[in-house]
């Protein structure tokens, strides 16, 4: 990875609550002045040609920024639009097929749940993506909730850098990072409010007051 980043506030863009790519890019970059560190571009929902279309805007946008972008799961969008990173879950791609195909010097994160799942991290990661840490409607097959502890015992098995997802709100936000984690990932919290710039500020100040 060619610079550690920076996981506090890990805005995670969905293609429910932003229907289109012009409404994406908006979102990411009121959330990146609202203090928002990292942008990922997950849309399953979408065809592939609009995810490409939407990761194209979001690269220029946040050209200069220093926030980088990482696409879910789709490597061939991400090598297209050059992006910073890419992320995978269990079911996805292996970790080290998509070091292989993408190269070093590409941000690699791995979604973990389980003590199990901690089994697949490998030197090809450089950082996980731990949860659900609570019940969340955003991502129907996200599974069960695992709770601050099992987030806290999880972090400890790793000395790779931990951003926490998974329903993470104002109001949860500074016990969440009390567990350790070095960020939290959020999508509701920030793409559902009436202002992401107001709603990534607010979680700025409550990551702040749990680091
Ligand atoms: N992965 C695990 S939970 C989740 C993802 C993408 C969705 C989190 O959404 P929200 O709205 O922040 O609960
Ligand atoms: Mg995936």
């Amino acid at each position: 990875m060619p610079n550690p980043i920076d996981l506090s506030l890990y805005l995670v863009l969905d293609a429910i609550l932003c229907p289109t790519p012009e409404q994406m890019v908006e979102t990411a970059l009121e959330a990146v002045r609202g203090g928002a560190t990292v942008v990922q571009l997950r849309a399953p929902e979408w065809k592939k040609r609009k995810q490409l279309d939407a990761a194209l805007l979001l690269k220029k946008a946040l050209c200069g920024t220093g926030v980088p972008l990482i696409i879910d799961d789709h490597l061939d969008i991400a090598l297209i639009c050059r992006a910073d990173g890419v992320h995978v879950g269990q079911a996805d791609l292996p970790v080290n097929e998509v070091r292989r195909l993408m190269g070093k010097n590409v941000i690699i994160g791995l979604s973990v749940g389980s003590q199990e799942e901690m089994q697949t991290v490998t030197e090809d990661v450089d950082y996980l993506g731990i949860g659900p840490v609570f019940a969340t409607a955003t991502k129907k097959d996200a599974g069960k909730a695992i709770g601050l502890q099992e987030l806290k015992a999880l972090k400890k098995q790793t000395s790779l850098p931990v951003v926490a997802i998974g329903g993470i709100n104002a109001s949860n936000a500074k016990e969440t990072m009390l567990t350790g984690v070095d960020g939290i990932a959020v999508v509701s919290a920030i793409c559902g409010a009436a202002s992401p710039y107001e709603a990534s500020k607010k979680l700025r100040e409550e990551i702040k007051d749990g680091d």
